[in-house]
This record gives structure tokens, sequence and C-alpha cells, in this order.
């Protein structure tokens, strides 16, 4: 029997990640964890923990017999932009902290199969924007960004080295309902439901045709379950999986949420995040997750625009 923990459930990921895996393993089985001692989801177990403190982390691994952490704490790209070295910080010690953790705990003979989150924000400039190859040029520019390509790498060493159980997915922009925006550039595109749906106008802060990956959150939790479920032989990539769900631009998005808000308007205001979108991909080649463990996007844009204006909580500006 699995004993999962989730670090960082109170955010984007992990609070329907953490619902998700009690509907599959118990809710008994499953302990949300996150910094602040507010249980904002209202998870059966939740224990405050602070991914820097090492010794916490592990008290509490012990104390539940973990065999299964989801590391998702972390600050996101344009955050990470306002508090560089604190992005560094959390992005990468958090990593660490768990790799050493699953490193000596595979030695005493009790393993912990670890999933982090990497990103689109692993790649740069100079690499191929359409249909980004699985194996291409990394130059990310951001501090966010080049935490995640660092952690990548780290995933695959701790994996070749020490033969942590270690799986990863770079997610494009996720879009959900659930949890408020967090400081992320994709983040455009869950903040303009709430407007269109306050009736406002959305001033976005990137340009009109700023292409970008995008997956919906069903999608994203398909994915992460089921890269979590394959069987270790299959996977053939332990830096991490490109993962694609959709691709679109702010007039586009606008174009579909329109369809269902006659009223609704836009304009465009970028600022420093675009240049941040510019340096990422526009469309993700994911045929590796496809041939190694069954992945395929399956939720398009009408789908999530009208899902998303069906569940999302208005929330005040
Ligand atoms: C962000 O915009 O920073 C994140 C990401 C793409 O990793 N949503």
């Amino acid at each position: 029997m699995e004993k999962i923990l989730v670090i960082g459930a109170n955010g984007q990921i992990g609070s329907e990640l953490v619902e998700t895996l009690a509907a599959r393993h118990g809710a008994e089985n499953v302990i949300a964890a996150d910094i602040s001692a507010n249980n904002v989801y209202g998870a059966a177990i939740y224990e405050v923990v602070d991914v820097l403190n090492a010794e916490r982390l592990n008290a509490v691994i012990d104390q539940y017999q973990v065999t299964q952490v989801y590391q998702l704490a972390a600050l996101l790209s344009a955050t990470g932009e306002k508090a560089p070295l604190k992005a560094w910080e959390l992005n990468m010690d958090g990593l660490l902290n768990i790799l050493e953790i699953a490193r000596v705990r595979k030695e005493a003979g009790k393993p912990l199969k670890v999933f982090w989150p990497s990103s689109i924000a692993a790649f740069g400039p100079n690499t191929p924007q359409v249909n980004t190859p699985q194996y291409t040029v990394m130059d990310p520019n951001t501090m966010y960004g080049i935490s995640k390509l660092a952690g990548e790498r780290l995933c695959e060493y701790y994996f070749e080295k020490y033969g942590v159980d270690v799986r990863s997915i770079r997610y494009p922009g996720i879009i959900s309902f659930k949890s408020p925006p967090g400081g992320g550039t994709t983040d455009y595109a869950i903040a303009i439901f709430h407007s269109a749906l306050r009736g406002e106008a959305y001033s976005c802060f990137l340009e009109a045709e700023t292409t970008l990956p995008m997956i919906y959150m069903p999608d994203a939790i398909r994915a992460t379950v089921s890269l979590m479920d394959a069987p270790a032989d299959q996977l053939t990539v332990r830096s991490s999986y490109n993962v694609a769900g959709l691709s679109f631009n702010p007039r586009e998005l606008a174009a579909a949420i329109k369809q269902n808000l006659p009223e609704f308007q836009i304009h465009y205001a970028p600022d420093s995040r675009q240049a941040i979108a510019a340096s990422w991909p526009q469309s993700l080649d994911d045929s590796q997750a496809g041939k190694d463990w069954g992945w395929k996007a399956e939720i398009g844009l009408d789908a999530l625009v009208t899902s998303m204006l069906q569940n999302i909580r208005v929330t005040p500006e």
C-alpha cells in the first residue's frame, strides 16, 4: 500500500492532486503538506512542512512511512524574477532535500518514489519554438527556468548514480479554476476568466499573438498519475518528459471566451512577462511520453473554456 506525501499541497497542482490521490489510494494514505498552517482545501491529513527544513521533512516521511513524494513547492517564473535568490533556494534546495532523503532511504531498503515538476521554462530563446523536441538546446534565461533545468539534471543524476526512482514532467502553462493564479507567466490564461466573469475588460500582460503551450488541469493530473503509475523499466527519460496539452495565444483565448460571453473585452498592455513568454516554446513534441507511458492530451480549447466558465469561483481583483 502506498503512503503519499504531497508537498506544496495548497498550490495550484497540489490542491487538485491531493483530491485525486485521495480518491485513488484512500484519504488516510495521502498526507497533504504545506508551509502554511492553513489546511486550505480540507485535506484529511495535513502537516505543516517547510521543504527547506530537511530534518522536519525526514521526520514526516518517517512518521507516515511514506513511499511516494510529490515535491511541488516552488516559486514560478514571474515571482521568481522579483526574488531570484529566493527562487533558486526554494526550487533547488527543496528538490535536493527530497533527493537526498530518497537516496538515504533507498540505501536503507526503504525506497521513496519521487515526482518533481519541471516546466517549459527550462527552455530558452535558442530552443526551437515549434514542436520543441524532447532533447534540444536549453538556455533558460529566468531564475525559475534555470532552476528547472538544473533540477532536471539533478533528477537524472540521482537516478543514474543512486537508483532513485524520480520522475518528472515539463509542464506547459496549467489552466485551472480551483486555486487563484500564482505568479506564473502563463497565468494570464487563468486571470482572464476571472475578469470575464466579473464582467470586466481584461488587461493582458502578454501580446495578442504570443502562443504558448498550455494544459487543462484534468489532463495535467492524468499525466502526472500516469507517469507515476508507469512501470519503471518503461521510462527512458529520467530528466523530465515533454507533455503537451494544447497551444493558443491571448487573442484566440479571448475569442473563445467571447463566444460564451459576447460582451467580453480584452486589451493588451505587455509588461516584463512578455519577454519571458517570448523565450518559451509555442508547442511541444511529447511523442516520447506517448511511447513510454501512453500519454495523449484530451482537452481542447472549447472544452477548456466551457469548463472554466462553469466552474470558476470569481475572485475579487
Ligand atoms: C509559469 O508561467 O511560470 C508556470 C510555468 C510555465 O511553469 N506556469
